[in-house]
């Protein structure tokens, strides 16, 4: 029989799972498991840091539903992977860590970079294993796969010491796939939400994170066709169904207050479609409030603010559709609903056109919107603009809006848009970050023009940690400390061989991002932005109905 090194067995198995990039910074410890992707069908992606790299994995895998995996070596590369651990981990996005490690069975360096990576990596994952011997490597990377994918996915590390990697044994086969379906829901769990949701006058959906995985952009679409009960979706949930649709209410982009709250307030019953409670609350439930019927692949968490009455537990495309058939024909939608709708997109709408300059976020989010086509994926990073794009982006499309709303990490708007770029090449991709969150991942920069991808970065620039800054004036804080310098930002891009521009007329946003498009190559394009409008519409206009915003 053949004989395989540990890291041989590795690649065979990441090839199995149907792997066909890798994203990260080795350390010498990896250098078997690099030689072995050598001669394999897998790329190694460089990344210029461990955390972008994880960043990239884990967007692979929110967009396809299948691992992205990501490597680095062992302490200082491993800890930096530990933010987009985090990101996955409440994100719910499958992923596959893999670290490298000092031997295990000698040590010659005696403690050496040597940290509990393992252990370090258990609270941020589904499961974090050491690889010990060659010979349980196909094992446990099939098991790793599945654990990050099943429901409810996640990232899973892997260490695999060095000598592990560069012993020899005999081949074992790999462990071939299968396609695994969930069981829907029971019958009388759909019998009791179906007669909940006849009995109530005003039902409403809320679509929350887990309906944006990809395989329910069908089921879910059909499920609002069927029944004509209107909906709103939490921030993580945009788009997974139509928002062209005249059933869409809007997106609660804060926990209460906003005008999508009033249609909440109005609605007697709650259909939480997917709602992950990683997400800051999309509405705070109360002994008074609507009743609330959970409907997910898996049980609810109970928490202060989030206690339902009924639950719907299993596959959810197929439970909805059985619960769909006991609905469909049977409801009205109420016409309280109907006139409410059109003043909560008209409130929505308002100020979009304004021309001043520097530009409000309400007409660049109206700009952007402009240019994206309905398949173009706009990628935030973590800023005061992610609330102005949840709330003003419509999108038509399932996973268009890519904002994170559960670590709500800066630095991955870069990254998650450079991933989106690399899956859906032929499709619009916009980073849109602050100056504060762009530079925490801006060495991407490099990588981008190196792996040759069309991608347009758009930098809000407001010399802040704007959102803190919005902050400390709703507490009536004196503000301070929270501005700083940026560089040049059309000769940084430059300096890496993107191409740069400045916005210095608010008319000339549009051109200048469809003049980006059309062009290939990564662009930087940099407006200011003038963020008085925090204040006036998330404080003052919604004064003393929004308990806590931020
Ligand atoms: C890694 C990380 N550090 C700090 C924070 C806290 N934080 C949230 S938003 C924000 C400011 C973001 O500034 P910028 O990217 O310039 O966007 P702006 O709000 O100014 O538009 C900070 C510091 C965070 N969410 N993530
Ligand atoms: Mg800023």
């Amino acid at each position: 029989m053949a004989r395989k090194k540990g890291s041989d067995l590795l690649v065979a198995a990441m090839e199995n799972e149907g792997v066909d990039r890798i994203f990260g910074v080795p350390g010498e410890e990896n250098l078997d498991v690099v030689e072995s992707l050598r001669t394999s069908k897998i790329k190694l992606v460089l990344t210029r840091h461990e955390q972008a790299a994880a960043f990239m994995a884990a967007t692979h895998g929110r967009l396809t539903g299948t691992p992205g995996v990501c490597i680095s070596t062992l302490g200082p590369g491993a800890l930096n992977l530990s933010t987009g651990a985090a990101y996955a981990h409440l994100g719910a996005m499958p992923m596959v860590m893999l670290t490298g490690q000092k031997a295990i069975m000698t040590s010659k360096q005696a403690r050496f970079q040597i940290v509990d990576v393992i252990a370090s990596m258990r609270p941020l994952t589904k499961m974090a294993r050491q690889i010990v011997s060659p010979a349980s490597i196909p094992a446990i990377v099939r098991d790793a796969f599945r654990v990050a994918m099943e429901e409810r996915p996640g990232p899973v590390h892997l260490e695999l010491p060095e000598d592990v990697a560069g012993e020899e044994t005999d081949d074992v086969p790999v462990i071939p796939l299968h396609p695994i379906e969930l069981p829907v829901a029971p019958a009388a769990a759909i019998d009791r939400a179906a007669a909940m949701i006849l009995k109530a006058q005003r039902p409403l959906i809320m679509f929350g994170a887990a309906s944006s995985r990809p395989k329910l952009v069908e089921p879910l679409s059909d499920f609002v066709r069927r029944t004509r009960i209107p909906f709103f979706n939490t921030q993580m949930g945009k788009g997974s169904v139509t928002g062209g649709s005249n059933l869409y209410m809007g997106t609660a982009a804060l926990s209460s207050g906003d005008y999508v709250h009033r249609a909440i307030d109005q609605a007697d019953l709650i259909i939480s479609v997917g709602h992950d409670t990683v997400e800051k609350p999309p509405f705070i439930m109360g002994a008074g409030g609507p009743k609330v019927i959970h409907v997910a692949c898996t049980p609810a968490n109970v928490e202060q603010v989030y206690f339902p009455h009924a639950e719907v537990v299993g596959d959810v495309g197929g439970s909805l559709s059985l619960l769909a058939d006991r609905l469909e024909g049977k409801l009205k939608t109420d016409p309280t609903f109907t006139g409410l709708r059109s003043e909560i997109l008209g409130r929505i709408r308002d100020r979009a056109d304004e021309d001043r300059f520097p530009m409000t976020p309400q007409r660049i989010v109206r700009d952007v919107r402009k240019v994206m086509p309905e398949d173009g994926i706009v990628c935030l990073d973590n800023g005061m603009y992610k609330i102005w794009f949840a709330r003003n982006y419509r999108t038509h499309v399932a996973n268009t809006l890519l904002l994170d709303n559960a670590l709500a990490t800066m630095g991955a708007g870069l990254p998650s848009a450079m991933m989106a770029a690399l899956l859906h090449p032929r499709r619009r991709v916009l980073a849109v970050c602050g100056d504060g969150g762009f530079m925490m991942n801006s060495q991407e920069m490099e990588t981008a023009v190196r792996l040759g991808l069309n991608l347009v970065v758009l930098i809000l620039e407001d010399s802040a940690y704007g959102m803190i800054r919005w902050k400390q004036a709703v507490d009536n804080l004196p503000d301070w400390g929270l501005t700083f310098g940026n560089p040049d930002f059309v000769r940084y891009a430059e300096s890496y061989g993107a191409i740069g521009h400045r916005v210095k007329r608010t008319d000339d946003l549009v051109p200048t991002l469809e003049g980006a498009f059309k062009d290939t190559g990564v662009h930087l394009v940099t407006v200011p932005i003038d963020y008085v409008e925090n204040t006036r519409v998330l404080v003052e206009e919604l004064r003393g109905r929004v308990p806590e915003i931020a």
